[in-house]
């Protein structure tokens, strides 16, 4: 039996999606200008797609600008995805067969938690604005390794981030034994939090299904506009009515603080990946301007894999990008953890495409969320890899200790070089660099040999994955292998200080 569920009751009659052509900044600025509810914008070919709500028609025909109506009325594709919801396979027998309320998802990281005793811990990062817990799991713990960060759900509306970080979770437990995933488990950390933004995502399952915000004084703030890099630059908004609007300063939301607070307080985090929606683009800082950052190279190599991943499982093709080249974005996370931490930081922005007139954006049929996982799984599953190698600086650590990679046969394992370079955070940290073979590496597969062909355990995934999952940590391990040597640096403490 379903649990008892409150359909969300905002109207969204007449609410239609539009298709914008903005072939200048200027007309970029005039419909941001017009305040629609900005769904998706990329560069080419240059068009945004938005939200208007009836009384915004006559503003938006005034503008001038070219339009094309995507979906004339929202509201039927809402009403029928809550009237699916209402129906769906409890939590507790099939978590994946549907998306989730933020109390099904929370029980679910206690259970993880139970049920795997000494390989998952559940913890709180601290308490939303409405005094929600911010729920996390740590798998595989310990602060004398790397850790990779994986978070999801600072928008409220993009519910299959928040399912894609689950379904990534379930998978490295479920695979916790298999020999390649529990050498990888030994030296590296993994900590997840699904929902960063509880207080909005119980809302938007509520009342609101597309609010993206927190429910900061009713208006809400953008989360992702309110981290203290470049903090009130372009691409965020002082209006607090706008769907960006960055805060009244950085970290004044104490969603912003609990993983601030995490990130500091975990200094061996290496990489982090903030899952969004949608898109399927693998986006790299920086977000706030179209300058390089001091580690473009391997942020844009590693980007290219990651896409790769992501692409690989069911074709469908993922794009690595600047963040600033998608849109500016001031003030976002990725930006702050890799500005502040060093930490090798994207944002995945994670199915569909675009908007198409049978599919809505974040109004997805459930049965994307096997697909999205097979997808995410692959590309975390090759983040994991590449972060073992990286050697957090560590109290006391002069950063000289080995780390043996997953599957390591004790042969061309990781050069001292790479260990030098990656071993003091926060000075001239080298981000080592890939190659073009290791894209082509992910082509021929390098995995033939892969134990785990088909579906992965307990992850309710398709199993449709060509080539078994753990084949993308044995990928990872060559790709860590063919790193070449970088010169180019993580950001300095000069470069970082851009707020
Ligand atoms: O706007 C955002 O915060 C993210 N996109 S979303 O549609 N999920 O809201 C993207 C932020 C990534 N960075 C840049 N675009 N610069
Ligand atoms: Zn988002």
């Amino acid at each position: 039996m379903a649990p008892a569920l409150a359909l969300a009751s905002a109207p969204y009659d007449g609410h239609a999606l539009v298709r914008v052509q903005v072939d200048t900044p200027d007309d970029v600025l005039e419909v941001q200008g017009l305040e629609l509810d900005i769904w998706d914008e990329r560069p080419g070919p240059p068009a945004l797609v938005a939200r208007v709500r009836p009384e915004q028609w006559p503003m938006l025909d005034a503008s001038g600008v070219d339009y094309e109506v995507v979906v004339f009325d929202l509201q039927p594709r809402i009403d029928a995805e809550a009237l699916r919801l209402a129906e769906r396979p409890a939590s507790n027998e099939e978590f994946l067969a549907d998306f989730r309320t933020l109390d099904e998802i929370d029980a679910r990281i206690d259970a993880m938690a139970t049920d795997h005793p000494g390989l998952v811990e559940a913890f709180d990062v601290g308490l939303s604005l409405e005094g929600r817990p911010i729920r996390g799991l740590k798998i595989a713990s310990g602060d004398d390794k790397p850790a990779m960060l994986i978070n999801a759900g600072q928008h409220a509306r993009e519910w299959i981030a928040v399912m894609a970080s689950m379904c990534a979770a379930e998978s490295f437990v479920a695979r916790a034994e298999e020999p390649a995933v529990a050498s990888l488990l030994e030296q590296l950390e993994i900590i997840v939090v699904p929902v960063v933004n509880p207080d909005g995502y119980a809302y938007s399952w509520e009342v609101e299904r597309l609010w993206r915000k927190n429910r900061r004084d009713g208006h809400g703030v953008d989360l992702n506009r309110n981290f203290s890099v470049a903090w009130g630059a372009e691409g965020s908004s002082g209006n607090p009515e706008a769907g960006n609007y960055r805060g009244e300063a950085p970290f004044s939301e104490p969603e912003t603080v609990a993983v601030r607070d995490l990130v500091d307080a975990n200094p061996h985090i290496v990489s982090h990946v903030d899952l969004h929606s949608f898109g399927q683009l693998v986006l790299y800082p920086w977000g706030f301007t179209d300058e390089p950052a001091p580690a473009v190279q391997t942020l844009a190599a590693l980007a290219t894999d990651l896409a790769d991943a992501l692409g690989f499982p069911h074709e469908a093709q993922h794009t690595p990008l600047q963040g600033a080249l998608f849109y500016p974005a001031a003030g976002n996370m990725p930006d702050w953890t890799y500005g502040e931490h060093g930490v090798f930081a994207f944002t995945f922005e994670l199915r569909p495409d675009e908007v198409e007139v049978f599919d809505t954006g974040f109004v997805l049929p459930p049965t994307e969320i096997p697909l999205v996982c097979d997808e995410t799984i692959a590309a975390l599953d090759l983040l994991a890899a590449w972060s073992v190698d990286r050697r957090p600086a560590m109290p006391g650590d002069d950063g000289a200790a080995s780390t043996t990679s997953p599957g390591d046969t004790g042969e061309g394992s990781s050069s001292t070089g790479d260990i030098e370079a990656t071993s003091a955070r926060g000075t001239s940290d080298d981000g080592g660099e890939t190659t073009a073979e290791t894209t082509t590496e992910h082509d021929d597969g390098a995995s033939t040999d892969s134990p785990a062909d088909g579906a992965p355990q307990g992850c309710g995934c398709t199993g449709a994955v060509p080539q078994g999952r753990t084949a993308w940590v044995l990928v990872g391990l060559a790709f860590i292998r063919r790193r070449r040597k970088s010169d180019e640096a993580r950001p300095s403490p000069a470069t970082r200080d851009i707020a």
